[in-house]
């Protein structure tokens, strides 16, 4: 029965007329209503709020956006070091520096060359000779200050042994040149050549040197002249010529020694001593001149016209100058 009573009870509650409603809203009297209606309550789907009736509360709505990056936290503690990584491929094989090695190579060469070339004519086994003519060949020998150099040395002449420093025989090559070739030396040292000026001072600055010219005319005659001293200064004396004890078929009149003491000259360096003149242009030669007389045996012996001689006669067709230690 109170069972009874309660449902309708609750029933009414829950569906007020509108004279009603306003009674319900109290909230003493609502608790009032839960207190003895829970069951019908939950049952019924129906909730009072204000004079409004509501349904049940609905699904869930979806995920509001996320909110706003927090600030960047501290670092964290550096970890341990990590283990070796694996052993890397082989790389490509490397560009060798030839110019290097080459140059290597060549200093190496040089002070062999040095440690067991002859200082002089002299010294040389003739199976050792670059190249070869009747009276001699090409060797290679090492001269103090200037290094190793390939040298023409007249095996036969006189008893041989003579290094060859000038030969006039085919005309083929340039002899009125600059200074730093005359120091240097040029031509061909079977042919036509001159042995540097500064080779030729320090093979003979010790002394005990002689010295020999040999001509050959046009006309077939046979000159020699020949010296017993024979020494050429330094550079810094422009290779000041040294020469003394004459001997010889082509002596008798002026010859080389009478330009005994001159400095040597070329088209670009006068140091003749006549102020007049520049004999080196004059004569169109390198020369030891002291007033463009005497001698030119590096002048142009295809002229007639005093550029190539030997005291007043033009028609050489040959020269060879040569030097050796004296015996
Ligand atoms: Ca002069």
């Amino acid at each position: 029965m109170e069972s009874l009573i309660t449902l309708l009870l609750c029933s009414f509650a829950f569906n007020p007329s509108p004279t009603w409603a306003t009674t319900l809203q109290s909230s003493h009297f609502k608790e009032l209503i839960c207190n003895q209606c829970q069951q019908y309550c939950e049952n019924t789907d129906l909730v009072t709020a204000g004079n409004t009736r509501v349904g049940k509360a609905g699904p869930r709505g979806l995920r509001g956006f996320p909110g706003p990056r927090g600030p960047i936290g501290e670092p964290g503690v550096i970890g341990p070091r990590g283990r070796n990584g694996p052993v890397g491929a082989r790389g490509s094989e490397g560009v060798v520096n030839m110019t290097l090695i080459e140059q290597s190579m060549d200093r190496k060469i040089e002070e062999v060359h040095q440690m067991y070339a002859p200082r002089s004519c002299d010294g040389v086994k003739s199976d050792a000779a670059l190249s070869r003519t009747d009276s001699g060949g090409v060797f290679k020998l090492f001269i103090p200050e200037v290094g190793v150099r390939n040298l023409f040395c007249d095996l036969t002449d006189d008893g041989g042994n003579w290094v060859v420093f000038q030969r006039r025989m085919y005309g083929n090559v340039n002899f009125y040149r600059g200074w730093g070739d005359y120091v240097k030396g040029f031509g061909d040292l079977q042919g036509d050549h001159w042995l540097g000026l500064e080779a030729r001072h320090q093979i003979t600055k010790d002394g005990n040197m002689e010295m020999k010219i040999k001509m050959i005319m046009k006309n077939g005659v046979y000159w020699v002249a020949k010296y017993s001293d024979f020494r050429i200064g330094p550079g810094s004396d422009k290779y000041r010529l040294h020469v003394s004890g004459d001997s010889g078929n082509a002596t008798d009149e002026d010859d080389f020694s009478g330009n005994n003491f001159s400095q040597f000259s070329t088209k670009d360096a006068d140091n003749d001593v006549a102020s007049w003149t520049h004999c080196a242009s004059d004569l169109e030669a390198g020369g030891w001149f002291r007033s463009c007389d005497s001698t030119n045996l590096n002048g142009n012996f295809n002229r007639t016209d005093s550029k190539g001689f030997w005291w007043g006669y033009y028609d050489l067709r040959f020269s060879e100058m040569k030097l050796r230690k004296r015996a």
